[in-house]
Order: structure tokens, then sequence, then C-alpha cells
């Protein structure tokens, strides 16, 4: 197929997910528990963006002329890598699909995809309407099934060419190592994070403290970057830990199928205890609970939005990925104490700083060992913006112009020049 076939069959597709956003949304949201508002306003919105972002690459992919010693002309061919496996998570199942699927199939590619066993369903729907749009059968394959059997066998399988996961920290270390057992496919992994959200003495605090609390309690604190570590300098750290309780209170949790609501369930039980056992031990180990803390009602995987300030770098609330709608505020008093703090961490997945000062922000954004900077913002995600993780966040980049070097091979091409003086 050429290219720009390649491009308009993607593009109907992108066409088709905006006409069936609703049924999509409520998949979401039937899956995993997020309030259909925000599936139907924010993320098949992204999704249908992002594809057509990667539509609009399928014809501009190609090598390079390179001016070689010697009578040789010398190209380099951008070839598909084949076979793309990729395994995805529950949290934003719609978009995630689109971050792996939308690159390879620009450069390419045939896709197997396995779904995350919680959220199987709007994948399957995506398919259907690939095939739709005229995506010829067997080059998009989606399978829902289990990590330790669908999943592994994926990433040990030998004629999968390459491999994308998007997990956790300890399940990627898994597919690394099947990866290798088996044909060393090359893998990127996107994992987990505990970001720090930097407060600093001269930041608008109201739009520090509504941003801190999106940043964290979004998607039911499902985010790989939620910015879960919550520096604050010590200037103004009462008035920042006093509003922040206040917006906790104000959030409204119950039915995601309700307007106006800003937080459904958890997406299982699992998650639901995992969470529980993070607030419990965040109690224990001395830290102040604001507001929060326990189950929201008696029914269903609904946790009460929890705020914790005094919090110390050694807690595991301010070291483990908790995964959920609890909030860690911890104190700090100078640029360079918060820039160690913030770099202590296994992770590095991303950032956000709140100052006026364009030095503080240039130091900050420089120092920080993390793959995205927010500066005065959160949670901006383009389609031609890189995202993926320093250190065990992850290695590799998926949106934008870089994604696309995960799914080519380059060929080198080199040829003897019969008559080098031409
Ligand atoms: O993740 P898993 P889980 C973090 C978050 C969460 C924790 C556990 O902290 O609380 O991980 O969640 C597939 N071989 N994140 O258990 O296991 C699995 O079927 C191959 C952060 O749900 O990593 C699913 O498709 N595949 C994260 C995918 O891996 C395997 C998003 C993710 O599941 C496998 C989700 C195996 N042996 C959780 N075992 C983020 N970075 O956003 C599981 N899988």
């Amino acid at each position: 197929m050429t290219a720009y076939e390649r491009s308009k069959i993607i593009l109907r597709f992108a066409d088709l997910l905006e006409q069936h956003t609703d049924e999509i949304a409520a998949l979401e949201t039937w899956d995993n528990g997020k309030p259909y508002e925000q599936a139907a306003k924010t993320e098949i919105p992204m999704t249908v963006r992002l594809f057509r972002y990667y539509a609009g690459w399928a014809d501009k992919i190609h090598g390079l002329t390179v001016p070689a010693d010697g009578p040789y002309h010398v190209q380099t061919l951008h070839e598909p890598i084949g076979v793309a496996g990729q395994i995805i998570p529950w949290n934003f199942p719609m978009l995630m699909f689109s971050w792996k699927v939308g690159p390879a199939l620009a450069c390419g590619n045939t896709v197997v995809i396995k779904t995350a066993e919680q959220t199987p369903l709007s994948a399957v729907y995506a398919a259907k309407l690939f095939h739709e749009a005229g995506l010829p059968d067997g080059v998009l394959n989606v399978v829902s099934g289990f990590g330790p059997t669908a999943g592994a066998a994926l990433a040990s399988h030998m004629e999968v060419d390459k491999l994308a996961f998007t997990g956790s920290t300890d399940t990627g270390k898994i597919v690394l190592e099947l990866a290798s057992k088996s044909n060393l496919k090359p893998v990127t992994l996107e994992l987990g994070g505990k970001s720090a959200f930097i407060v600093c003495e001269d930041a608008d605090v109201d739009q520090a403290v509504e941003l801190s609390h999106s940043a964290v309690f979004f998607n039911q604190g499902q985010c790989c970057c939620a910015g879960s570590r919550t520096f604050v300098h010590e200037h103004v750290y009462n008035e920042f830990v006093e509003k922040a309780r206040a917006r906790a209170m104000n959030r409204s949790v119950g039915d995601p199928f309700k307007v106006g609501i800003e937080q459904g369930p958890q997406v299982d039980s699992d998650q639901f205890e995992k969470i529980l056992r993070c607030i419990r031990s965040g109690v224990e180990s001395g830290a102040i609970l604001e507001t929060g803390g326990d189950r929201f009602g008696s029914n269903g995987y609904y946790i009460q939005p929890t705020v914790f300030s005094n919090v110390q770098d050694d807690m595991s609330i301010a070291r483990e990925e908790i995964f959920g709608p609890v909030q860690s505020i911890l104190k700090f008093k100078d640029l360079d104490e918060v820039i160690k703090r913030a770099n202590n961490s296994r992770y590095g997945l991303a950032a956000g700083i709140f100052t006026h000062n364009l030095d503080t922000a240039n130091t900050l954004s420089r120092a920080l060992k993390v793959g995205t900077v927010w500066i005065n913002c959160y949670d901006v995600f383009d389609a031609a913006v890189p995202f993926g993780g320093y250190k065990m966040s992850g290695n590799g980049r998926e949106k934008g112009i870089y994604s696309l070097n995960n799914y080519l091979q380059v060929k080198a091409v080199v040829t003897a020049l019969k008559n080098p003086s031409w």
C-alpha cells in the first residue's frame, strides 16, 4: 500500500471515531469508571487528534542521502520494522491505543495489541471502525487477555519484531526480560512515576492549588504522570495546604455517567485495596491527614479525595506510586534543596514548576531528571509533543516525531559509482 493510502485510511478512521465519540466514551466509562464527560470531551477528541497527526506523517517518512567519503552514493531507507507487539494498561484505554497504534501504522507496520484485562471493550470497537475505514484484514489485531498469558506470549514471541509496553515498572522489567530471552526485539517502556509538582514562593497560589489538585486527582489519580509529590515553599505552605484541603473537600465524587461528576470509582478491587493500604501507611508514618482517608460511601470502589500534609521524603506515600486520589504535600526552603529532593526518586517521568521568576524556571527545568517539565501548567498533552521517562519511568518517547523511530528500521544502502567524477 502506498504511504498516501495509509494516510487516507487513518484519516477515515479518525472521522469514524469522531462520529462514534458517544459510544466509545460510554465504553470507556463502563470499563474504567472514569467520568463520561471526561472521556467524551477530552480523551476521545485527543485520540482523534492523535490519529490525524500520525496520518499526516505517513507520507513524510523518508531517508537521507549521505555525503560519505569515496566514490559512493549512500542513502538510508526508513523501513517499517515489521510486526509491532503492543501491551497497554487500563487507565486511558483509547488514548494508549492511539499512542501505540497511530505511529506503528503510519510507519507501515502491522500490529498485535493486547489491551488490559480490566478495559477490553473500546479497542475492539475501534478495530471494527478501522475495518470500516478500509484497513486490510490482519494489519491491526486486537487481543483481549491477561498479562502472564497473552501479554507474555507477545513479549516472548519470536516473530514479533518490536514491543511497546505501558504499565507498571515491575511488569516492564518482566517484558524486557522476555524480549531479551526470545529474539532481542527492541522494547520501549512507559512506566510508573512519582512526579514532583513544585510551588515556589512567588507562585500564584490559587492557580497552583487548582492545578496541583487536578495533577493528582484527574482520572481518579490513575495517571502515570500524576503530580503526586506536591512540594510547597515554606512561605506559602500554610495558605496552600488550607486551600488544597478545601478544594479536595469540594471534589464531586459519584456515578461517572452523571453530569458534573469529577471523580468516579477506581478501576477494580485490587487498585481500591492498594490505595486504602497506602492511605493507612501515610497515617501510620505520621503524615497529617487533612481530609479524606477512607472509602467514599459504602458501595463500589469509590475513595474519598485525600490530602496529606507534613509528608516526609522517606515515607512510602512520598516514594511509591499510589495511583489513586491521594495528595502528599511536602514543605521546602530553597531551590537547591528541592532539586535534590525532587530528583531523589527512582522515577523520572514529569514535573510541574510554579513560579513567575524566569531564572528559577530555567534552573529547575534543566536540573530535574524527568522527561516532561510543565511550567505554570500541568498535564498539557499534544500529539506533537514527546512523552516518556528518565530512570525507572521507562525508555523511548511516544507522540510527536520521536515515536516514529520506535517503528522504523534504518537501512544504509551504499552504491559504488561507476564514474566518480560525475
Ligand atoms: O499493571 P500491569 P497493573 C501502575 C500503578 C498500578 C500498578 C499495578 O501503580 O497501581 O501499576 O497495575 C499487562 N507479561 N500502573 O497490575 O501489570 C497487563 O495485562 C506481559 C502504571 O494493572 O503493569 C496490562 O495489559 N504483560 C501505568 C499491562 O501489562 C503483562 C498504568 C499493565 O498491567 C504481564 C497501569 C506479563 N507478565 C498501572 N503482566 C502507567 N504507566 O500509566 C501484566 N501485563
